[in-house]
């Protein structure tokens, strides 16, 4: 190219550029993309010879990953579609107006679907498979607080009633019922399979479950049949550690069968998600840095256009220079805006707009809402190969809500349209309801011989049938494990053994059975030596969908790390969150995977509920079974790790979750007979429950079950009599309840009072104490509503019926555990526990600083005793004394 000699150096720079440009263009035209790939290497390392650094990026440009030229021919009737979505639109909006007329403040959100309409869409038109008789159909985790969106489709769908979307958020409605705020398979078992709402819980789920979609093929509990886990995500909620949290081990293990759309509309509930960044470029760099597959959707088909006639380069550059913030201006300002200040930028770029009239400048699409671009990208997805993929999709939050609030802040939070905002609503999606009918926001729906409506049914026909749909495969398992448990009714003679050994026995024996063997999933975060459970390694095998690259170094052991392709053990790192989102589809897989697997989960137990605790929750949402093991569990048990690992709260954490049934077992044969019931009940029986066990790493000889009547009754509804008083006659009584193995203090504390004071003193062991006050609120809202009847009394009262004295409760936990029952007891309570910080010391001084040892026990049942009038309060002052209690040692409550 000749050049001008009074060209600048801008503009030298510009022609330079264009050479380059073309050249690329040319090699990539006559010799395809591998040749620019090894040009683009071979001048980076020239350029790195010469000295000149080049700054890493993980991005690429902020264009469209799938150039128009590689996009695939849109399979669907584009007109019916995008006729079809408009009533969706409609009918999502209407429901939420409606319900907000209705009852306001009932609350909902209308922007979010606005912005997801299209990426939905064609997932539903064109992708997401229904589960038929072959195929369990593919599992799509919808963005919680879009639910309009799915709740709207099925209505078109004729799934779900007029009536139906008019109890959006109004399930109490008397008879009718109504539609959850968001999807909770708890509320509505036969329509939502996932839970979404809380946000980063959904991302690491759907990695996980990907994951346990490949682990039950490996396993052989299942074929291996292609189906896909999609996660529709929110730009915003990817901010939650959670959310990014598990994204290497997607692509470690490889997960093509997963596919992530992050519904990019650049605002969250406040504000803008990145105002002063660029939230694509930036989830792009983390993705791909972690080794997914990265598909890009930001731009409409009519930026193609611009993009291919702009040949200055500035068109890219402006498009990467704009922050998010700035971006949403160009959403709510109108084109004379964008041309002004988008494009007015730069000359060239002016100058490239020129025959564009103000009008078509404001409707410029986002890629997100481009049903061409969607397709391509999910086309590319579900057929690419070797990682999973994230597709991040620009859109606009609150679409075609106009002046209602289209792109602004206040979107979000928007509930109600007035008669002229629902009016230019209808208008734009050309919604046939009439100005007078307007201001009711009816809901629309096609005739059933309607070509929408027809079109719609062929296209989900097409795709095995309609979803969501929760389907509950569970059947009743023999459950024949009474052999298995009967061993441990023996005790241990005078052998010491810990409840943990105890347990990891019991599920060694159960991995053996023929029933239960290959369902159990036992779960573990890096702690399996911790507990001992190293045994099962060998036994079971630990989990790796590529087997075992390596010889690991400890293979001449016994206990050596075995991975194994066909192995059960799932050995999740350090990583309680994703242990339990594996435990979440583990325990769900009777409704998602048509398989009963049996998960045990064991962990270290203040990792637990506080830790996790949301994932818990969502665990009982999804209807999960199953065991959660808290292990090294008890503030005063676990001796010498101090305050951040001695677990005294998470008994009392597992009070609110109702599905939880929380067990905290002193001996061999109460675990077994607790861990027997959940069986039965969950797998014979189909209950859905969640079992809570916490197991302790103190040794001590089992003994054997006591012989008495409703000893297993007793372990079972939470508690009974282990050891009756040995003094006969009438004297003082106290009663002494102890757990797990703070039981052992009780029944020392028995001996104390018995041989130094002369008190009788009966030991009863609390297994649970949320069994007992679950059944004691119970009988009380019986009584309370049923005045004129007989009332009932709590098996607490009818277990303590003929006892009186006074009452002592001792455990590792909170005081507030005992304290929930102390209105059923026939005598006044004094409770003991473990209120404050941990220590790091023994379980000696551990004891005495949490004021939980026997000796403790007994100055309480004195004291009780002494309040009754049963004996001096001398005796108080003097057992103190000889105690050697430190009435001004440190307080536990408090130092
Ligand atoms: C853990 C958690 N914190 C807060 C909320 C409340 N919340 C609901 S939607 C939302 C904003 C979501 O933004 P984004 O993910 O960008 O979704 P968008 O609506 O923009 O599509 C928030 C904070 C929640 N549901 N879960
Ligand atoms: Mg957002």
């Amino acid at each position: 190219m000749a050049r001008n000699s009074q060209e600048t150096p801008a503009e030298l720079q510009q022609i330079e550029n264009a050479e380059w440009r073309e050249s690329l263009d040319y090699v990539l035209q006559t010799q395809g993309p591998e040749r620019v790939r090894q040009i683009l290497r071979l001048l980076q390392v020239r350029a790195q010879e010469q000295g000149v650094s080049i700054p890493f990026t993980a991005n690429t440009p902020y264009l469209n990953s799938i150039p128009r030229s590689r996009q695939p021919v849109y399979p669907g009737d584009r007109e019916l579609e995008r006729r079809i979505k408009s009533i969706i639109r409609w009918n999502a909006m209407a429901m939420v107006v409606r319900a907000n007329q209705l009852s306001p403040g009932i609350g909902g959100h209308i922007s979010t679907f606005a912005s997801a309409a299209t990426l939905w869409e064609v997932g539903f038109n064109h992708f997401w498979r229904g589960r038929t008789e072959e195929f369990l159909g593919d599992m799509v985790f919808f963005q919680g607080h879009a639910s309009p969106g799915v709740y709207a489709r099925a209505f078109l769908e004729g799934r779900l009633s007029e009536e139906d979307l008019k109890g959006f958020r109004r399930e109490l409605r008397p008879e009718k019922g109504g539609l959850s705020s968001y999807p909770h398979p708890y509320l509505m078992p036969d329509f939502w399979e996932f839970p979404t709402v809380s946000m980063g819980l959904t991302s690491l789920c759907a990695i996980y479950q990907a994951r346990f979609n490949h682990y039950l093929v490996d396993r052989g509990l299942r074929k291996s049949s292609g189906r896909k886990v999609w996660a529709m995500l929110g730009d915003g909620e990817m901010d939650e550690p959670e959310s990014l949290g598990a994204i290497t081990l997607a692509a470690r293990e490889q997960l093509d069968n997963l596919i992530f759309v992050i519904n990019c509309n650049l605002q969250r509930l406040d504000g803008p998600v990145r105002g002063n960044g660029k939230i694509i470029q930036e989830l792009e760099a983390a993705f791909r840095g972690a080794g997914w597959n990265v598909i890009k959707v930001i731009w409409g088909d009519d930026w193609d256009r611009l993009l291919e006639a702009d040949s200055s380069g500035k068109l890219v550059q402006r498009m990467e220079e704009v922050v998010d913030g700035e971006m949403q201006r160009f959403i709510v300002g109108n084109g004379a805006y964008v041309r002004e200040h988008f494009f007015g930028k730069y000359p060239e770029l002016l100058e490239l707009v020129e025959g564009y009239s103000d009008e078509q400048l404001g409707q410029l699409t986002r890629g997100g809402h481009d049903p061409d671009k969607v397709y391509a990208a999910y086309r590319a997805a579900v057929e690419h190969k070797g990682s999973p993929t994230v597709i991040l999709a620009q859109t606009v939050k609150g679409y075609g809500l106009g002046e209602a609030g289209e792109g602004k802040n206040i979107t979000h939070a928007q509930k109600k349209l007035n008669e002229e905002e629902l009016k230019a609503f209808r208008t734009r999606f050309n919604i046939p309801i009439g100005d007078t009918e307007i201001a009711e926001t009816p809901f629309y729906r096609p005739a059933e011989d309607s070509p929408e409506i027809a079109y719609l049914r062929e296209r989900r026909r097409a795709l095995g049938g309609t979803l969501p749909k929760r389907h509950n495969a569970s059947y009743p398992m023999a459950c024949q494990t009474e052999e298995i448990i009967r061993e441990y009714f023996e005790g241990s003679g005078e052998r010491p053994l810990a409840t943990t050994m105890a347990y990891v026995h019991l599920l060694a024996k159960l991995l053996r059975d023929a029933e239960f063997g290959k369902l159990i999933v036992p779960i573990v975060p890096d702690e399996a030596r911790t507990f001992g459970m190293e045994s099962l390694f060998r036994q079971a095998g630990i989990y790796s969908h590529v087997g075992q690259l390596y010889e690991p170094v400890d293979k001449g052991s016994l206990l050596f790390y075995n991975e194994k392709k066909e192995g059960a053990i799932l050995e999740e790192g350090i990583s309680e969150a994703g242990a339990l989102a594996s435990f979440i589809a583990a325990g769900s897989a009777h409704a998602n995977n048509g398989v009963q697997t049996v998960p045990f989960f064991t962990f270290y137990s203040m990792f637990g509920f506080q830790r996790v605790g949301d994932l818990i929750w969502q665990a009982c949402d999804c209807r999960a079974r199953g065991f959660l093991v808290g292990a090294t569990a008890g503030r005063t048990t676990l001796a010498g790790e101090g305050l951040q690992h001695q677990d005294g709260q998470s008994q009392v954490l597992a009070m609110a979750p109702t599905r939880v049934k929380a067990y905290d077992p002193a001996f061999a044969y109460e675990l077994a007979v607790i861990v027997h019931d959940g069986l039965t009940r969950m797998y014979c029986h189909q209950e859905d429950w969640i079992y809570y066990l916490t197991v302790m790493n103190e040794t001590y000889p089992m003994p054997p079950m006591p012989k008495g009547a409703g000893v297993r009754e007793g372990i079972v509804r939470g508690m009974y009599r282990f050891a009756r008083s040995s003094l006969k006659g009438k004297r003082p009584r106290a009663h002494l309840l102890g757990s797990g193995a703070i039981l052992n203090e009780a029944l020392k504390a028995r001996q104390i009072l018995e041989s130094q004071f002369k008190v009788a003193a009966d030991v009863w062991s609390v297994t649970s104490y949320k069994e007992l006050y679950s059944d004691a609120i119970e009988c009380e809202r019986w009584n309370l509503l049923h005045p004129g009847k007989k009332a009932k009394v709590p098996y607490l009262g009818q277990l303590l019926a003929k006892e009186s004295g006074v009452f002592v409760a001792a455990s590792d936990y909170l005081k507030l555990l005992p304290a929930s029952l102390a209105k059923w007891l026939p005598g006044p309570l004094h409770c003991l526990g473990t209120d404050g910080f941990g220590r790091s010391d023994s379980r000696e001084r551990l004891r005495d600083f949490f004021e939980v040892d026997a000796r403790y026990i007994a100055l309480a049942a004195l004291r009780q005793l002494a309040l009754a009038g049963e004996i001096p309060a001398e005796t108080v002052e003097k057992a103190l004394v000889d105690f050697a209690i430190n009435p001004d040692k440190l307080n536990p409550h408090k130092d």
